[in-house]
This record gives structure tokens, C-alpha cells and sequence, in this order.
């Protein structure tokens, strides 16, 4: 058995609907057996004081040198070297540092700001311990015991980057070692992300804070005159669970040998790195790039005075217009950029929700200020692809296994494992129609590496009959993409009975990549498959 719980039809919404943040395994008796059999138990986030400290603000990295570019050595291009190492760092006032792995020693890691068409290179040094100090499964492809127990390999989430660049779950390297990635950054303006990628350990690296941000800026947003300077402020999302001493502790389940859970949810939210942060905010707009860097959480953000914001971005860059709305549901893996408005709310504090429970205080001035240029009515053009662009259509399903007692224990993309052979391999330069067909209870967010697509609708489907006989039947009629997805998207939620279908173009290199579910516990027991494209 692997997980402890008992797991209701919709795990998932059970979690969120129980007021527990999704804290199945704290409500349990407590038994976690980490390395050294401690026993630690969960800290009572009840005695820690709310919105005592000021949000922190991931610093800009500055490169290190100018090295010869790789696509022409005439030009120099910036040349960054990231440290990850072990480290302390205070996630509240009243707690006592903890233990973290990150980039440059800080959660989350320092924020890359790229300019379209201006390529980089990065090099990943991993100076990190050799022991893990989170739970490694060896039953789980890739990290079995003859496998080095700390390895990493990053990955530019949203990146059109080459193949060897991309961060293969199999390319990773030990402490000691590093890796230099190149970025050509010849794609719009977006919000992207870097973070551990490796092989079996994926969500135990990120869980330990191998995770940053990566803006990619052109001269079109430039334009639009958006909020900048200190009213630009990434707001990246996790949750932890946390031992008494303030310490990260990974859930585990009940067999030592086989320490994989399906879902990893904490009840310490991180916004930035440090719990229950506040922001002073002045009186007028401010934009906000949020990332859902979380292992597993879904979150469902609304403002404590029901005021409305604007999204202006999505995963992969600008929307065509402003979309209004007063909540705004994250993936993980995926971004909004947002602008809230504080101009018009009175002097106030304001309480950014997650499910009804703070995450966050915006502090609004006394002092009203000058005004701020009005948001754009329209933002950059999405074209929307039409579906006779498609030669190919592809129905890929997304299945849970349970054992006896119903637990998850392994989740697979269309019945194949990390190992098969590679069964989605588009041309170069085609356009697919990929129907991600979810016959479990679960929303699951679907990642594919180095595109961009759109996604086209999703639509009920009779689950039971399409596992006994592979044979679509819808029992509703397609359900448009929200107004929020209508824009560039690389990371779907494929929601739970539904058909979810997206049109991608496969353009940019050749090569190995992969496509997942970016619940990370997901991703590390079989829900990653690669993806080869063909070069013609
Ligand atoms: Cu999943």
C-alpha cells in the first residue's frame, strides 16, 4: 500500500472541500519515518503569527562574463553561472531557519530577465551533498539504488530550447559536476520558470527548492506600458509541510522501502519563499507574474474584498485582451500575469485567498497617488489555429492504477511507461490535435516541452466504457477553453472525465523531448513520457 489515506471518488476536491489545505496526511496520526528513523511531527501553522514579514523579492541575476555565442562564435552573449547548494533560510519570523537546496542558496532562486532574440548561456553547477535529505524511492524508474542518490538536470519550463539544452530527465549530473545550457530566447515575451528536472527525484529537488523564475521581455510589451520597477513583482506559489523545528518534511507512505505518495500537499504556503508575507502596496497598478511552483496544489486565488484584476498573460505570454475576473485557478506549472489595480480601493489591508485561507496581505496606502497609464484594451494578437491546420490527431489517455485498497500506485500515459519506445513522434513543423482523454478522478496538468499550443475544448466523455473498449463517447456537448486560456499555453489542465484537446505546432528543433503531468509526484512514477520530433 502507498498511500494511507483513504481516497474518496474525487481525491483532489475532497482535500480542498475538507478546510484542511489539503493536509490529508497531517490529520493522521503522524509517523514520519525519514532517514535516521526520526519521527518528526508537523508544525501547527495556527501558532505562527500572519503577515509579520515583508515579502521577498527574488534578486535579478547578473552574468557572470561574455562567452562566444553557439550559433555564431563572432558574438558575445551573456554567460551565467548558477550555484545549487544546501542552505538555511527563514520562511517566517518566528521560525528557526530551514534547511533548503537552492539556486545561488535561496528559495526560490534569483529571477533571469532575457530579452526576446537575445540568447544566454547558463551554466548549472550542482555543488550539493551526495546524500538526499528527502525520501528516495528506488522502486521509481530512473532513481533506482544504483543510481547516485543526488543528481539534477534543469529545465527551462516554456523554453524553446534545443534538445541538449532542454533538460532530459536522463541527462542529469552529481554533485560536483555542471552542466552549460544555451537559451536563444527567440520566442515572445513570458513568464517562464527553471527547475530540477531529474529522473525519479524531480519532485524531492523541487520540493527542496530548485525552483526561479526566467522573464523573457521584447520591445511589444515594452510598449504597452505596463507597470514596471518595484510595481512588477513576481508572486511565486508552493506549499510545504513542516516539522516542529520549522524543517522540511516530504509525506511519505506507511512502507519504508516504498515511500511514494501520490500527492505531496503542505499547509505552509509560501509566496515567495516566506509564509503569510505582506506587501505595502502604493495606490495605483501594479502587475504581478504568478507562478504556481507548488508539487501538487491547485490553487484558487481571490481577494479578500472580492476586487477585481486583470490577466493579462498566461503561460506563454501576453493575452489578446485583458481578461476581468475576481479568481483565477493556477495548475501546477502554470502563470498568470495579472494587474491589480490598488488605485481605486480605499486605505486597506487586503488579503490574497487561496481556497478561502490567506496566502498573502497587500497593505494599501493612506496617500493616494499619481495616476497610472490606463491597461491596453488589447494586448498582442493571438491567432487562433484553426483545426484543419491538424494532419494528425492523437488520443492519449491519462489513467491512474490502484491496488487492493484503492490507493494509487502508478499513473500512465496511454498504458506506456517511460521506457517503451517512443510512440508520439510529430514531423518537424506539423500541426497535431492531441486529445488527452483523463479517465481518472483528477485534474492533471499536462506539460509538453519546448512548444506552445492552444487549447481547443474539453468535453465529458463515458470513462468506463472507454477503458473496457478504447471507444470515445461524450455524454456532454465541448466546453470552450476559458477566457484565460485562450491565449499561448504550455501546461493543460486535463480535467478529470473529460477529453481535453489542444493543437499544437511542432516547430522549433528536432529531437528528444518529453511531455508530463506537472503534478510532480505525477511525473515521477511513470506519468512523463518522451516525445521525438522527427526532422524532415
Ligand atoms: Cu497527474
Amino acid at each position: 500500500m502507498k498511500d494511507p489515506r483513504s481516497v474518496p471518488m474525487n481525491r483532489r476536491e475532497f482535500l480542498y472541500g475538507a478546510g484542511a489545505l489539503g493536509t490529508a496526511y497531517t490529520v493522521l496520526p503522524l509517523n514520519f519515518v525519514q532517514r535516521g528513523l526520526v519521527t518528526r511531527r508537523a508544525l501547527n501553522l495556527n501558532t505562527l503569527a500572519k503577515f509579520v514579514d515583508p515579502l521577498p523579492v527574488p534578486g535579478v541575476l547578473q552574468h557572470d562574463e561574455l562567452r562566444p555565442s553557439p550559433l555564431d562564435p563572432k558574438f558575445q552573449i551573456p554567460y551565467y553561472r548558477l550555484h545549487m547548494r544546501e542552505a538555511e533560510t527563514k520562511l517566517h519570523r518566528d521560525l528557526k531557519p530551514t534547511h533548503i537546496w537552492g539556486f545561488n542558496s535561496t528559495l526560490p532562486g534569483p529571477t533571469f530577465e532575457a530579452r526576446s532574440g537575445q540568447g544566454i548561456l547558463v551554466e548549472w553547477m550542482n555543488e550539493l551533498p551526495t546524500r538526499h535529505f528527502l525520501p528516495v524511492d528506488h522502486n521509481l524508474e530512473g532513481a533506482e539504488a544504483d543510481k547516485p542518490e543526488v543528481r539534477t538536470v534543469i529545465h527551462l519550463h516554456g523554453g524553446r530550447v534545443p534538445p541538449e539544452s532542454d533538460g532530459y530527465p536522463e541527462h542529469w549530473f552529481v554533485p560536483g559536476k555542471s552542466s552549460v545550457c544555451f537559451y536563444p530566447n527567440n520566442q515572445d515575451a513570458a513568464t517562464l520558470w527553471y527547475h530540477d528536472h531529474a529522473m525519479g527525484i524531480n519532485r524531492l529537488n523541487v520540493y527542496a527548492g530548485l525552483f526561479g523564475l526566467f522573464l523573457i521581455r521584447d520591445e511589444f510589451e515594452d510598449g504597452l506600458g505596463l507597470p514596471s520597477g518595484k510595481c512588477e513583482i513576481p508572486l511565486i506559489l508552493c506549499d510545504r509541510q513542516l516539522d516542529q523545528d520549522g524543517q522540511l518534511l516530504y509525506p511519505v507512505s506507511p512502507d519504508p522501502k516504498a515511500p511514494w505518495v501520490p500527492e505531496a500537499f503542505g499547509d505552509a504556503y509560501l509566496v515567495n519563499g516566506r509564509i503569510w508575507p505582506f506587501l505595502d502596496v502604493e495606490r495605483r497598478p501594479y502587475r504581478f507574474r504568478i507562478l504556481n511552483a507548488a508539487n501538487g496544489r491547485f490553487f484558487h486565488l481571490e481577494l479578500s474584498n472580492q476586487m477585481e484584476f486583470q490577466q493579462i498573460g498566461s503561460d506563454q505570454g501576453l493575452l489578446s485582451t485583458p481578461v476581468a475576473a475576481t479568481q483565477l485557478t493556477l495548475a501546477p506549472g502554470e502563470r498568470a500575469d495579472v494587474i491589480m489595480d490598488f488605485s481605486k480601493t480605499p486605505h486597506e489591508n487586503i488579503v490574497l485567498n487561496n481556497d478561502n485561507l490567506g496566502l498573502m496581505q497587500f497593505r494599501v496606502a493612506s496617500r493616494a497617488t499619481v495616476s497610472a497609464a490606463a491597461i491596453p484594451k488589447t494586448l498582442r494578437p493571438v491567432m487562433r489555429m484553426p483545426e484543419t491546420e491538424a494532419t494528425k490527431t492523437r488520443e492519449l489517455l491519462l489513467e491512474e492504477t490502484v491496488d487492493a485498497a484503492d490507493n494509487p500506485t502508478i499513473m500512465l500515459l496511454n498504458r506506456k511507461r517511460w521506457t517503451d519506445p517512443v510512440t508520439e513522434d510529430p514531423a518537424l513543423g506539423s500541426t497535431e490535435i492531441w486529445s488527452l482523454v483523463n479517465g481518472t478522478d483528477d485534474s492533471h496538468p499536462i506539460h509538453l516541452h519546448l512548444v506552445r499550443f492552444q487549447v481547443l475544448d474539453r468535453q465529458n466523455f463515458y470513462v468506463a466504457n472507454y477503458l473496457r473498449k478504447r471507444e470515445l463517447k461524450f455524454t456532454g456537448p465541448p466546453v470552450p477553453p476559458e477566457a484565460n486560456e485562450l491565449g499561448w499555453k504550455d501546461t493543460v489542465r486535463a480535467e478529470a472525465g473529460m477529453v481535453t484537446r489542444i493543437i499544437v505546432r511542432f516547430d522549433g528543433y528536432a529531437g528528444r523531448y518529453v511531455w508530463h503531468c506537472h503534478i510532480l509526484e505525477h511525473g515521477d512514477n511513470e506519468m512523463m513520457r518522451p516525445y521525438e520530433i522527427r526532422a524532415t
